[in-house]
């Protein structure tokens, strides 16, 4: 049994095996591709020494080579060995028909050499692809465009896959996605004057924004919206009472002020709802600060200015602040670093009215929390119904982040601070 080894790659760096192009079982050529190398230079496609059927691979993507390893157990049909010729392309890729350019150690120079005067070798993704003729730098691109070379017709010498097939392969997916409805396709475009007299306004800056904000978080998060209510008759009286006592001062709380201290606490008890996904999807940046961002109605669009570390505040801080935050967003007068860094967000239309609704996820955000108006409702109490002041609460939370369980668990946690506010001093 012979083995198939990496050539001497004449560098003192290692190159990482980033696709392995062969599998046990599989008949290889000599010269034929087998492995494709990724080192801090170049992407480097190994040929086949010797030619046989693949008894065992030794290899797996991630392993590490420095040349002159065995890679893989070949029983050979054929004893006619092949001096090992690298295939070398530099990163970034260059263009097909040009050599690389980046320095290289001399053996593997000379490998650049043979690799740009030979055509190209069939080779494989995964075994799955042995009829495709492609290089390294095409196939890295389609590695990183999620393009199965195995559908892309070549255009080059023997119908090699050149860097411009892989580019209108996916141009030509997306119009057919759109088409067919697969992508996202845009609204059609109508001519309303056709029905009646139109005019056109412009989007001001803010609505603008607001616009693409949206279309973003509702593209990329997928939300639910669990909605609660909380008996909040407790906290109306105590509020009147804040109300009276402050009446000379000018000063009057509304319920929002006390909403955001309890979700305050609330997110100190789920940090998760006080983390955002990382750049990668793959973890968590959990926020040990506590700010809260808080929707504004301006005459010019929607606001958002942020109140920070709402924690360490008292309840009549909270309302001082929101009132100074809500006349400068309605005066155009937020600077941009108002508008940062939420942990979440509430959004209240409860002076307004509605029952319910779907606040949208302001992402990097994971939830937000809407407000809707409080009615008095009939409330079983055992034996008889009584009239209780309701609040209605619906929590949107991104369920890449949150599972449905501990939304309701949060959502109930908030119901228990607002319907009694003595618990948030416990
Ligand atoms: N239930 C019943 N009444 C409510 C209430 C609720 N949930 N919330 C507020 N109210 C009452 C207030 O007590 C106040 O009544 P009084 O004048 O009799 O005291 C009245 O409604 C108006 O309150 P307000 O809206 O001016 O003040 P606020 O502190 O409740 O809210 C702010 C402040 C900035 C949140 C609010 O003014 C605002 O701009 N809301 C709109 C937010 C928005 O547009 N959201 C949609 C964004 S898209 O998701």
């Amino acid at each position: 049994m012979s083995q198939l080894t990496i050539p001497e790659m004449g560098s003192n760096s290692q190159a990482e095996v980033i696709e392995i192009l062969i599998a046990e079982g599989d008949n290889v050529e000599l010269e034929q591709s087998t492995l494709v190398l990724e080192s801090e230079k170049a992407t480097i496609e190994v040929p086949a020494d010797k030619a046989g059927t693949i008894t065992k691979l030794l290899v797996k993507v991630g392993d590490k080579f420095n040349g002159g390893e065995s890679y893989a157990e070949i029983d050979e049909l054929a004893s006619v060995e092949a001096s090992p010729q690298l295939k070398v392309e530099a990163t970034p890729p260059q263009a097909e028909s040009s050599a690389p350019v980046v320095a290289q150690p001399e053996p593997v120079k000379q490998a650049v050499a043979v690799a740009a005067a030979i055509p190209a070798q069939p080779a494989g993704d995964n075994g799955n692809n042995a009829e495709v003729y492609a290089g390294p730098a095409v196939r890295k691109l389609a590695r990183e465009l999620g393009v199965d070379l195995t559908q892309v017709s070549g255009t080059g010498l023997k119908q090699r896959i050149q860097k411009e097939d892989v580019h209108n392969f996916v141009k030509q997916r997306l119009q057919t996605g759109v088409a067919t409805g697969t992508g996202i396709p845009s609204v059609a475009e109508i001519d309303f004057s056709l029905f009646g007299p139109v005019h056109e306004e412009p989007l001001n800056n803010i609505k603008r924004a607001t616009a693409k904000a949206m279309t973003i978080a509702n593209l990329n998060v997928p939300q639910v919206t669990q909605f609660d209510e909380a008996d909040i008759t407790d906290l109306e009286a105590f509020r009147a009472e804040q109300n009276a006592r402050y009446a000379k001062e000018g000063i009057k709380f509304s319920i929002v002020p006390f909403v955001i201290k309890a979700l305050a606490r609330c997110l100190q008890e789920f940090p998760y709802f006080n983390a955002s996904l990382n750049p990668q999807g793959d973890g968590l940046i959990v926020k040990d600060y506590v700010h809260i961002g808080v929707a504004v109605d301006t005459p010019k669009g929607l606001l958002v200015p942020v109140l920070q570390n709402v924690d360490q505040k008292s309840v009549t801080q909270i309302r001082q602040e929101l009132q100074e935050k809500a006349e400068l967003a309605r005066a155009s007068k937020l600077s941009l670093v108002d508008m940062q860094g939420a942990s979440m967000s509430i959004s209240s239309l409860g002076g307004i009215g509605g029952t319910a609704f779907t606040p949208i996820v302001n992402p990097p955000e994971v939830a937000i929390l809407g407000l809707s108006k409080a009615t008095m409702q009939p409330v079983w109490q055992g034996e008889k119904f009584i009239p209780r002041l309701m609040l209605p609460l619906s929590l949107s939370y991104d369920h890449r982040v949150i599972d449905g369980a501990e939304a309701a668990r949060f959502s109930q946690s908030l119901v228990n601070y607002l319907q009694d506010l003595r618990n948030l001093i416990m």
